[in-house]
C-alpha cells in the first residue's frame, strides 16, 4: 500500500472511530446502559407530565426492551431511593386492554405483566408503570404521581 492510501486508510478508520464514539456519549445528567441514554427523574409526575418532561429532554418515556434492560432500570432506580416504581411509555388509552407503545402505539415485543395484570383496577387504569417492589408490570392511573425515566 502506497503512503496515500495508507494515509486515507487511517483517516477513514478515525472518522469511524469518532462517530461510534459521539454515538453512545450521554450529556450530563444522563446515564448510559448499552447505546442508550437514560434520566431519572428528581420528582413525581404524572403519566402525561411525565412524557411532555421526556419529549422536551429529547427523549421519550422509558420503553423496557429487556429483561437486562429492565434489570439495569431496577438497580438504577433502587440507588436513587425509589420507593414505588417508574412510568413505562404503554397505554391503553386509544383501545381497551390493549397496550401499546408511545413510540409507535404497537404492542411491545417485551413485557413483564404481573400476574393477573394488567387488571384496569375500577375499570380506571390505563397507563403502565414498573413496579419496584414486585419487579414486574402493572397497570395503574394515569393521573397517579410516580417517578420517571426518560430515554434516548
Ligand atoms: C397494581 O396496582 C394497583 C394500583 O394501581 C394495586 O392496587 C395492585 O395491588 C397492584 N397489583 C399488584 C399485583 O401488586
Ligand atoms: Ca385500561
Ligand atoms: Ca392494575
Amino acid at each position: 500500500m502506497n503512503n496515500a492510501k495508507s494515509q486515507l486508510l487511517l483517516l477513514i478508520i478515525a472518522f469511524l472511530a469518532s462517530t461510534e464514539a459521539s454515538l453512545i456519549r450521554c450529556e450530563r445528567g444522563w446515564v448510559q446502559f448499552g447505546k442508550k441514554c437514560y434520566k431519572f427523574s428528581h420528582s413525581t409526575a404524572t403519566f402525561k407530565d411525565a412524557m411532555v418532561m421526556c419529549n422536551n429532554n429529547g427523549g421519550r418515556l422509558l420503553e423496557l426492551q429487556s429483561r437486562e434492560e429492565e434489570n439495569w432500570v431496577d438497580l438504577q432506580c433502587r440507588v436513587r431511593g425509589y420507593g414505588f416504581g417508574v412510568w413505562l411509555g404503554l397505554t391503553d388509552l386509544q383501545r381497551e386492554g390493549q397496550y401499546v407503545t408511545m413510540s409507535d402505539a404497537h404492542r411491545p415485543r417485551y413485557s413483564n405483566w404481573m400476574r393477573g395484570e394488567p387488571n384496569n383496577g375500577n375499570r380506571n387504569e390505563h397507563c403502565a408503570m414498573y413496579w419496584i417492589t414486585k419487579k414486574a408490570w402493572n397497570d395503574t392511573v394515569c393521573t397517579g404521581r410516580i417517578n420517571y425515566v426518560c430515554k434516548k
